[in-house]
C-alpha cells in the first residue's frame, strides 16, 4: 500500500513536470514564431513581401512577379529580385505602383551570378512615393529552361550613396540573402512532379 501511493505520487510529479516542459515549450516556440515573419519587424532597410503568379509555367511562359514594400527606414533602397537561371526578365515589364497609379520602372542593374539571376531597383522613396507610404513593384519573368523547385526572392538593402549606382551591383558577389520568396517551377518537371507528391 505504501508503495503504491509512492507511485502514485510519483506519477502525478511527473505529469505535473511535464506539463511545466510542454507549457514552456509552448510559449518558447510562440514567441520565436512571432519574430521573424511578423509584420512588425522589417528586416533592414524594409519590410517586403513578394508573390509570383503563377507558380508552375513551361518554357515561352511568363509569370507574374509582385513585390510590396513599406517601412521604409532608409533614403535610399537597392531592391533585389533574384531568381533561377532558367528564367529571364521580360524587358520593359516592370512597373511601380503607388497609390493604386503604375510608372515605369527599371530595372536599375542586371546580371547573372552562378545560379540565380538578378535585376536591381534603386530607389529614393521620397522621390518615389509622393508621400504614400509602401509601394508595388511589378514585373515578369518568362521561363526559359527546367527549373524543378526554384524560388524568386527579394532583398531589400541600403543603396550605397558614395558608390555610383551604375557600378554597385556586382551579380558575381550579389549581397542577396532573400527576406521573402515564393515558388516557381519551369517545364516538363513541373508536370510530373505532381504524381510524386503524397500530400495531394
Ligand atoms: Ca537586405
Ligand atoms: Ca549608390
Ligand atoms: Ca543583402
Amino acid at each position: 500500500m505504501n508503495t503504491a501511493t509512492e507511485k502514485r505520487a510519483s506519477f502525478k510529479a511527473y505529469f505535473v513536470g511535464l506539463g511545466y516542459i510542454m507549457a514552456f515549450a509552448v510559449v518558447v516556440s510562440c514567441g520565436a514564431g512571432g519574430g521573424a515573419g511578423s509584420r512588425g519587424d522589417p528586416v533592414g532597410p524594409a519590410f517586403a513581401e513578394i508573390t509570383v503568379f503563377p507558380s508552375v509555367i513551361d518554357s515561352g511562359d511568363r509569370t507574374d512577379v509582385e513585390v510590396f514594400i513599406d517601412q521604409i527606414v532608409e533614403d535610399a533602397i537597392a531592391v533585389k529580385i533574384g531568381f533561377p537561371a532558367g528564367l529571364q526578365y521580360v524587358t520593359e515589364s516592370a512597373m511601380y505602383e503607388v497609390g493604386g497609379e503604375l510608372y515605369d520602372a527599371g530595372p536599375d542593374a542586371a546580371g547573372a551570378g552562378t545560379d540565380v539571376s538578378f535585376v536591381v531597383f534603386y530607389i529614393e522613396p521620397e522621390d518615389l512615393l509622393g508621400g504614400e507610404e509602401s509601394f508595388f513593384i511589378h514585373l515578369q519573368l518568362v521561363g526559359v529552361s527546367d527549373v524543378a523547385d526554384g524560388r524568386v526572392g527579394v532583398d531589400i538593402d541600403i543603396d550605397d550613396p558614395l558608390v555610383d549606382n551604375d557600378e554597385e551591383f556586382d551579380p558575381a558577389t550579389p549581397l542577396y540573402d532573400a527576406q521573402d520568396d515564393d515558388d516557381i517551377r519551369v517545364g516538363q518537371v513541373a508536370a510530373s512532379s505532381s504524381s510524386s507528391s503524397s500530400g495531394g
